[in-house]
Formats: structure tokens, sequence, C-alpha cells
């Protein structure tokens, strides 16, 4: 408790606050307002500044805070939706049992929260120790706030295999452990979000360049960023630089837009470095004195010609000059990029080669290009990992599976998760805490494989707000969790720059209870030491206590600016020592790589076929002509949310599949007609396949398609599972396909595209 009393006589940090005209809660009109922030469902990872107006009980409407300069006001769909989501009938309202060979039935008994919690402590404790506390895993889809929660969890208890659950190390972690083993920081780009006066701020500058990199920003808003400061931008004179195989609006808008073949991006991004190199467009200053191993790096994107990467990436020569061109000769550019980059075999490729052009181009830690966010708590890389021994930390599943997840990765690989349970090798998985991940509709692959490990285990709890697929499938226990007008929490990490606070409007529905507070009262139970909070607030405050800001006082001056400075590395600002330059071995932006040298790898980005391709499989390319990228990012969904909420379903009646008229023609096929799409899944020595709807899409090569993911039918029949068997796209992938257990091929598939019969 020593840091507790600590924050009892702060030091208060100079925060940046805008004035609020009202307290965080006040009357209008005879309604309760609530000032916050919506860091969960069924709002995304950004965390945008709402109004809540409840009528006392429910909430009645939202509204996006004109005053939080984060998102001035704006909501889209999912916020605006809020009252349909809290207020739905089908939430999971109280804590539920069902007998294990009621798997899959849907059949459940009302349990109160004690006989819960106690039989959760009293199982979980009993594999630990019987099997050891490895024996117990825990699950995390992508989340909002409840990383840092639920590693502590899982970590205090004593377990190692605290893991997301993204088929591989396959989202973000990858491109921020680029810029971390590259450049020592994690950067993001300069939307002037660090500051409370945003665009007016006099030390911001306009970005010359936006670089949209395999993202959607407008649509998806991911990593922090919200996706209209591009519009914002271009507003003041910013030109678009899109790579990307689909027409987005972005795309429709950019001075140039490079289509290219899904997965090809390393090589994009090296023959874009060749051309800045060959025609002397580098930022010479910047690359003398804060660039290790440029002549070298010269030498390696030599044989990246224009020529030769026009032909891997299906785009032309100049295509890749332009790009090249566009982007050296701005000023100022900054890099807004996406998971498709992590999306692809060995993806760490693709981040670092695009993290030596902002290198070779000098475009970090200055105004308009990438900044270093302030940050309260990074959960990227968890919490509480001191309570982990070196002993269970050693028996972390697929930690050893390379050099590269046992150098640089700090969590459980999933496949090797799968693995514990189908075999019991190295050691048994007993027990199974899913929290906010719905494997079966979205991230685990492998549908049957994944429905059969679970039923290995002997014992799984799972936290969510709705009867999920997964829920019915695998769980034993089932919680009910809180939305975000339901319950208290802050914003931490995620390039977030910025201090705020998620504050109750409403009493949850039936007895939800927010994720925190469930991490909270468990942890207690298991270790105490770990978490000597009473209430969540208080546990807030600790988190925040650098600030020097309790919870209760955050949540009157939120969203609150974190202290923030430009040209970190010139001023010493960086390093542990205080001199000047970068925190990697060399005190310099690497462009060949130490850390990667270091573990066998190559010290240089290199590009290498997807797994399954045109190219590397060309057997297969005959059978199946379509290169098939999943994922792409939709206005009304979350993933696999939402498709019980009637605004947003209304948005996305089914699931689409994008192709070219022209193939969608030569297929015989009409747009709306229920389409298979199939596949060839890890070797190639199996095949699966999911229904998709046609939707035809001028903008995107006749070669390729594109599909949504997450796709279940809430309407449907949950002993059929929702219809999730036919509906899940990630049946086209396997666990384990990449060589380092990072990255996925949900962006690199093959596939072929027929009619479904009646009936079927
Ligand atoms: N093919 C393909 N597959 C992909 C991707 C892709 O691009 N292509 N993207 C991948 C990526 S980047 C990610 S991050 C993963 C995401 O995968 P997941 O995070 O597993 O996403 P969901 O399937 O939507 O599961 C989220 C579940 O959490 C529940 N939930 C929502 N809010 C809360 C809450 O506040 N608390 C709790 N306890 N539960 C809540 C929802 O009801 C839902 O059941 O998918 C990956 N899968
Ligand atoms: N509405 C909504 N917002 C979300 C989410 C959601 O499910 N729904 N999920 C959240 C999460 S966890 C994440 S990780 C982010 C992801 O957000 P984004 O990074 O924007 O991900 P996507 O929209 O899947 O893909 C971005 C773009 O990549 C293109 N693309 C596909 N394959 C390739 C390729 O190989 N190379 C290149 N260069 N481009 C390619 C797609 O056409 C698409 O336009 O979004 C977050 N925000
Ligand atoms: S970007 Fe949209 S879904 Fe995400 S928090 Fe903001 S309004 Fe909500
Ligand atoms: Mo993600």
């Amino acid at each position: 408790m020593a840091q507790i009393e600590e924050i009892d006589q702060p030091r208060k940090m100079d925060l940046v606050c805008v004035e609020h005209e009202h307290p965080f809660c006040y009357e209008e009109d005879g309604l309760k307002v609530t000032r916050g922030s919506a860091w969960s469902a069924p709002g995304c990872h950004l965390g945008c500044g709402v109004l809540m107006y409840s009528d006392g009980e429910k909430i009645v409407k939202v509204e996006g805070d004109p005053d939080n300069p984060y998102n001035q006001g704006r909501l889209c769909v999912r916020c605006l939706a809020l009252k349909e989501a809290v207020n739905h009938e089908d939430r999971i309202l109280y804590p539920m049992r069902r007998a294990r060979e009621n798997r899959g039935k849907d059949v459940w008994e009302r349990i109160s929260w004690d006989e819960a919690l106690d039989t959760i402590e009293g199982r979980f404790n009993y594999y630990k120790e019987h099997y050891g506390a490895e024996s117990v895993m825990f699950w995390q889809g992508t989340g909002r706030d409840i990383a840092p929660y639920i590693s502590r969890l899982a970590w205090s208890f004593g377990s190692p295999n605290y893991s997301f659950n993204i088929a591989q190390h396959s989202c973000y972690v990858p491109r921020i452990l680029a810029c971390r083993l590259l450049t020592g920081e994690f950067w993001v780009g300069d939307f002037s979000q660090q500051f409370a006066d945003r665009f007016d701020n006099p030390e911001w500058e306009v970005p010359d360049v936006i670089v949209i990199w395999g993202n959607d920003p407008l649509v998806a808003n991911s990593d922090g960023a919200y996706g209209h400061w591009v519009v914002d931008c271009m507003q003041r004179g910013s030109r678009i630089l899109c790579i990307d195989p689909r027409l987005t609006w972005l795309a429709a808008n950019a001075e140039v837009w490079v289509q290219l073949r899904p997965g090809t991006d390393p090589a994009l991004a090296l023959g874009m470095a060749n051309v800045i190199i060959e025609e002397d467009l580098y930022d010479h200053d910047f690359v003398e004195r804060w660039a290790y191993g440029f002549d070298e790096f010269k030498e390696h994107v030599r044989e990246y010609t224009p020529e030769k990467v026009a032909e891997i990436c299906w785009v032309s020569p100049d295509d890749v000059r332009e790009a090249a061109r566009m982007y050296a000769n701005a000023d100022k550019a900054l890099v807004q990029w996406g998971v498709a980059l992590d999306q692809r075999d060995d993806c760490l490729n693709g981040s670092r080669a695009i993290v030596s052009l902002m290198i070779i181009t000098g475009n970090l830690d200055k105004p308009g290009t990438m900044i270093r966010p302030p940050e309260l708590l990074t959960y990227i890389s968890g919490w509480g990992r001191e309570f982990l021994s070196k002993e269970q930390e050693d028996k972390m599943l697929g930690w050893n599976y390379s050099p590269v997840t046992k150098n640089f990765f700090g969590s459980a690989g999933n496949a090797q998760c799968i693995e514990a349970l189908l075999t019991g090798e190295p050691y048994p998985i007993k027990a199974c805490w899913l929290q906010t991940v719905n494997p079966l509709a979205n991230g685990a692959v492998e549908l049957e494989t994944t429905i059969e490990a679970f039923n290995n285990a002997e014992f799984v709890v799972m936290v969510d707000l709705f009867k999920t697929p997964s829920v019915v499938a695998l769980a034993d226990i089932v919680l009910p969790v809180a939305l975000f007008p339901e319950r208290a929490g802050i914003r931490v990490g995620d390039g977030c720059q910025r201090g705020e606070t998620i504050n109750k409007a409403v009493e949850p529905a039936g007895e939800a209870r927010s994720d925190q507070q469930i991490c909270l009262e468990l942890g207690r139970r298991f270790n105490p030491e770990a978490w000597p909070w009473d209430t969540v607030e208080e546990m807030y405050s600790y988190i925040m206590a650098e600030t020097g800001y309790k919870y209760e006082e955050m949540q009157e001056i939120a969203p609150a600016y974190l202290p923030f400075q430009y040209y970190n590395y010139e001023k010493g600002l960086l390093r542990p020592d205080e001199t000047v330059g970068f925190t990697t071995s060399t005190g310099r932006c690497e462009l060949w790589s130490t850390a990667f040298a270091n573990i066998g790898e190559d010290p240089f980005p290199v590009y290498e076929e997807p797994g399954i391709s045109p190219i590397s499989t060309p057997d297969f390319y005959e059978e199946y002509p379509f290169v098939l990228t999943t994922g792409a990012r939709l206005w009304g969904t979350f993933h696999s949310e939402h498709r019980q909420i009637p605004h947003l379903r209304q948005i996305h009646p089914e699931p689409l599949i994008q192709m070219h008229p022209d193939t969608g023609k030569a297929l015989g096929l009409e747009e709306g007609e229920w389409v298979w799409v199939e596949g060839p899944i890890g070797d190639g020595d199996r095949t699966d396949r999911a229904k998709r709807k046609v939707e035809f899409l001028a903008g995107i090569d006749p070669r390729v398609m594109s599909s949504s993911v997450g796709w279940w039918h809430p309407e449907g029949d949950p002993e059929n599972l929702y219809d999730v068997r036919d509906l899940n796209i990630n049946k086209l992938s396997a666990w384990k396909e990449c060589r380092t257990g990072v990255g996925s091929r949900n962006r690199t598939h093959l596939c072929k595209v027929y009619k479904v019969k009646e009936g079927e």
C-alpha cells in the first residue's frame, strides 16, 4: 500500500485541460448528463468523449462531447447506437452455470455472484495445486481497457499463459515492436492529438503528406488515431498517399494510390527505399547524425528495383517511384499504418521496412511526422509481470517457438495453448478464463479443432455481454459484464496522450459487473498482495499516481493532457543515461538492426512470398485463382460484435465478399447472391469454406477479393452455434502458420468462389 499512501500527498503533474462548463455529471432539461470516455463496447479502441443522457434509470441518448478535443463532438455509428446496445434484451444479466456435458446446449442455470466466484476460486486453485498454475490459461481478445487487469490476474495467479487470442501475434504489437527495436521508441502519426488546443497549437505543423498504409482510418479509427483527423489535415493541406488493394474513400481522394497485391507490402517499402536512396531523396543530415548502418542498407535495397518490386506487387514501376518521391520529397510526412501489415507471414519485415523509410527520410519526432505518445500505462506490455516467477515464466507456452517470440514477446502463443489443450503436451491445460473474446466467431482459426481443444479443458469460464457462439460451445460458467456507461474506468495506453475517465451514467443491467471489478475481486482471492485495493477507483488512482491526481479528481478535469515535447532525441530525453540519441544499443536509429542480428535474424528487412500465394504455390493458384484478403473493417461492426444491434445490423445485414464486377460476371455471379469461398489452409493439405454474399467493387483488382470477418447470426439457433460454422471465414486459416510465430495469413489466402446450392 506504500504507493497508495504516496498519492495522499501528491505532486501534481503539469497537465493541460480544457475548461468544462459543467461538472462531469449534471442535469439538463430533466435528464441526467454524464460526461465520459467511450472505452469499451459498443465503442472501439479510441475512447471518444461522450455525453450520456439518462432518465435516471436508462440511457436515452448519447452525443459526442463537443468540448473534448479528441473527437470534437463527433461520434460514429457504433457509439451512436449506445442506447440499443445498453438496453438490449439479449444481454447476459446474471452469472450462469451449465454442466460440462451440456456444452453446446443452450441450457443454463442462474447462480449468484458469490457462488460463481467461489466456484472459480475453488476450481482454479485446485488445478494450481495439482497441475501447477500454468494449467490455467487466461485469454482475451482485442479488448479495450481489459489488458492490464487480465494480465495482472493471470500473472499474479502464477500462470504464464496469458494471451491475446489473435491467431498468432498479429495485431499492432508487431508494428510497435518494429518501432521499438529499430528506434527504441513507439511512434504514432502526429495529428496534434497530444495538445488540448489541437490544430491551433503553435508547435504543431500540418503534415505535407499522410501515408495511409494498410489501414482504413475513417472506418477503423484504429490504435488511438481518430480517422477523421486525416480529413481535418487534408482540409489544412495534407496530401494523401494510399497503399491499399481496395479503393477506399481515402484511396479515392489520394494523390497517389498504390493498389498492390495483398501481402506484398514489404517489397513495396523496400522498393521505395531503393528509389529514395538511388534518387538521392533521403535526409542526409538525419541519416549522418542519427542512423546506423546506412551504407549497408543502401547495398541491401539495391536489388529491390522498381521493376522487380512492381512485378511482385502487381503495380507499375512508376507507382513505386511516385510513392517514393511523394513520401521523400515531403518536408513532413507521417505514416498512418494498419493491421494489414501484421497479417502476413513474417510480418515484422513490412513494419521494419516502413520504419526504415521513416528513418532515411528523418520523419521522426518532429512536428507533423511521427511522435512518441506520452502514456500512463502501456497495456501492450501488460501489468503485474513482477508477480510471475522466473520459474513460471519459463513454462510460458509458445515462448520458445522462435528467437523472435522468446526475445521480443511477453505473452503466450495461442497456437501452443491450443496444442497443449489438444495433446496435454508439454503439460495439460485444465481450465480456461476467456474474457472479452469470441474465438469461434473470429480470433481463433480452425473452428472444429478449436472446439475440440477447449472441450478437453475441464473448466471454462467466459466473461461477455451476450451469448456468443463461443459462450454456447465452450463455457461452463459465464459472467455478465457491464458496458461503458455502467461502470468506472480509466483510459490508458494505446497512443492515448491524455488522462480520460470512463464514468458511470446508469446502473448496470441485471447483475452485470465491470471487467475490472471482476478481475479485482478474483485477484484479491488469489493473491491479495497483488490486489491491495478495496475498490476499482482506488486501483485507478494507483495507476495514475504519477500524475498526482486521484481518480475522482481526474473525472472532473479529464481529458487531461500529459506533458509533451518534440525532438526528444536531440535533448537527451529518450535514453536512461540522459545522453542525446535513441534508446538502441548504438544510440542511433538502426537500419542495420543489432537487435535482430543478435538473435540470428537478418539485420535487414527482406521480402519473402507469403506461404500460400500465386508465386509460392502455383499449383494451388491454378485451382484457387484469387488472392483473398480478409478483415477490412466495417462501419457498424467491431469484430464479431453488434450483429444483434438493430440499426447496426441494418447497415450490414449479411457478410459480403467484394470482387471486381468483371470477375463476378465471368463467374456467372450476381450481386447479393450467396457463394462459398473456399481455400487451402496451413500447408495446403486441407481446404475449408465459408459463406458470403457477392458484392461488386470496381476498385479492386480482378484477381483479388476482400471479405469482412467476425460473422454469426445472433438470431439463429444457439445449438447450431448461430451459423458460425458456415460464416466464419477464419476457417481458411490454420493455427501456427508463420515461421517466427508472429503474423498470420489473413491477408494472403488463395480462394475459389462458387454458388451455394439450394439447401446448403
Ligand atoms: N481474418 C481475420 N481475422 C481477424 C482479423 C482480421 O483482420 N482478419 N483481425 C484480428 C484482430 S486485429 C483482432 S484484434 C481480433 C479480435 O478478436 P476478438 O477480440 O476475439 O473479437 P470478437 O470476436 O468480437 O470478440 C469480442 C467479444 O468480447 C465481447 N465484449 C465486448 N465488449 C466487452 C467488454 O467490455 N467486456 C467483456 N468481457 N466482453 C466484451 C463481445 O461480445 C465479443 O463476444 O480478430 C482478429 N481476427
Ligand atoms: N469499425 C471497426 N473498427 C475497428 C475494428 C472493427 O472490427 N470494426 N477493429 C479494431 C482493431 S482490433 C483493429 S486491429 C483495427 C484495424 O484497422 P485497420 O488497420 O484499418 O484494418 P482493416 O480495415 O482490416 O484493413 C485496412 C485496410 O487494409 C487493406 N488491405 C487488405 N489487405 C492488405 C494488404 O495486404 N496490404 C495493404 N497495404 N492493405 C491491405 C484493406 O483493404 C483495408 O482497407 O481496427 C480497429 N477498429
Ligand atoms: S471512434 Fe467511434 S466507436 Fe470508437 S469510441 Fe469513437 S465514436 Fe465510439
Ligand atoms: Mo486488432
